[in-house]
């Protein structure tokens, strides 16, 4: 779905993304995904949690960016909300 996004859904992007990354540097890495899929996804297991992570982090380095966040919030959360 490309439903582009308000205001309002960044800003609450936003709070979700900084929710999940515990410890404010701004990346969420594998240990706060891993937090994040509980939430979202609790029957994820640990394979689906790595496949995930790796399908998010498009440039590959080890960690999700805010904008690797919100395009694949974008993308796919939508559908659930
Ligand atoms: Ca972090
Ligand atoms: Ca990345």
């Amino acid at each position: 779905m490309q439903a582009e996004l308000k205001d309002e859904d960044v800003q609450e992007i936003k709070g979700h993304f900084e929710f999940f990354d515990t410890d404010h540097n701004g990346n969420i890495d594998h240990e706060e995904f891993a937090e994040l899929m509980k939430v979202i996804s609790p029957e994820s297991s640990a394979s689906e949690v790595e496949s995930g992570f790796k399908f998010i982090d498009g440039n590959n380095d080890g960690h999700i960016d805010w904008n690797e966040f919100i395009e694949w919030w974008r993308l796919n959360w939508c559908q659930f909300i």
